[in-house]
């Protein structure tokens, strides 16, 4: 296994970036050390055994990983919930659908995980080969969702200026050298791609741009892959409106615990850093064309050969 600390360009972007910092390449892709200890990645590597009803939300940071994970939680309880006293009220999604990475294996290297209630619901950042083998070997089901790349970019450098006096230009530089969170991008992105291709029945990918521009369409898709597809009835009684409206962004942002909430055990100081504008096409104001043009020509190189594509 190969450790390798994150060097950036320059030695004053490294002075102030602390994220960059706490980047280490393992096992192919660069890993928030600091948050996700490597001692951990390998924890769940060695103890994680998969069940065929896991459902399992994978994504890069900031791809809409907190609008997916209330999108399953709300799909597979919708029977034992209303929206009234749905757990999504008072507990920030992240909490209900835990990282194994983050969250149970860092916390203890072989968590009792036997008592939760089935389907487990679980999420992790990881990129596919870095997934414990009993998920590969199982039948259980992974959703992944993904984003274009200019809008990660603009969202991770808001996000964590609560701790790092960087540009969006320090923020796209780390991201174009594939030198970022669970990066490169298009490594993890094609991971799974080629995966839900040759295990659609296990693997769904699922793309932020067309949840925003159907959530109704792709909400129904996402249900019927989770094995919890919704009945006649419930499409014309408009549980599916439901929950999409439920889960919007207006919605979310404005619950309490979204608004003044704090996720206990996270280095995140408040919930509402996961809530910022949710819109597509916001790297228009913050990126450059010939930015934009730069990581399109590397994002076209690195992803030839393949079909996936972003808008
Ligand atoms: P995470 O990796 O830290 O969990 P993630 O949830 O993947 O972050 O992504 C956060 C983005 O999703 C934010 O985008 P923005 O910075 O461009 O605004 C956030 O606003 C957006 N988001 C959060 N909840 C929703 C939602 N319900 N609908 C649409 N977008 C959302």
């Amino acid at each position: 296994m190969e450790f390798k600390e994150s060097s950036l360009g320059t030695p004053s972007a490294a002075a102030s970036n602390a994220y960059a910092q706490g980047l280490t390449q393992f096992q192919g892709f660069w890993i928030p050390s600091r948050s996700v200890p490597t001692s951990s990645i390998i924890a769940f590597q060695k103890y994680f055994q998969a069940l065929d009803d896991d459902i399992i939300v994978v994504s890069k940071p900031k791809s809409g990983t907190t609008w997916l994970k209330a999108l399953v939680f709300s799909i597979v309880n919708r029977h034992h919930y209303t929206f009234s006293n749905t757990p999504l009220n008072s507990t920030n999604p992240h909490l209900l659908v835990p990282y194994l990475d983050i969250h149970l294996y860092k916390e203890n290297p072989n968590p009792d995980l036997s008592t939760i209630s089935s389907p487990r619901l679980f999420s992790t950042h990881l990129p596919y080969p870095m997934l414990a083998d009993s998920i590969k070997r199982s039948n259980c089901r992974i959703v992944y969702i993904t984003r274009n790349p200019f809008d990660i970019i603009v969202s991770l450098w808001h996000f964590f200026r609560f701790m790092d006096d960087w540009s969006v230009e320090d923020c796209f530089e780390m991201f174009c050298r594939g030198e970022e969170g669970y990066g490169p991008f298009w490594d993890h992105a094609l991971g799974y791609w080629n995966m839900s291709l040759e295990k659609p029945s296990n693997v769904l990918f699922l793309r932020y741009e067309e949840l925003k521009e159907d959530p109704v369409a792709q909400t129904k898709r996402l249900a019927a892959f989770l094995g919890f597809p919704f009945s006649i009835e419930e499409e014309k009684t408009g549980m599916v409106n439901q929950i999409v409206d439920f889960c919007s962004f207006n919605n979310l942002k404005d619950l309490e615990v979204n608004k003044t909430g704090k996720n206990p055990g996270s280095i995140i100081p408040n919930n509402k850093l996961f809530f910022r504008s949710g819109k597509v096409g916001d790297y228009v104001n913050h990126l450059s064309p010939t930015a934009v043009e730069r990581l399109s020509n590397i994002l076209e190189e690195k992803l030839s050969g393949s079909d996936l594509t972003f808008k």
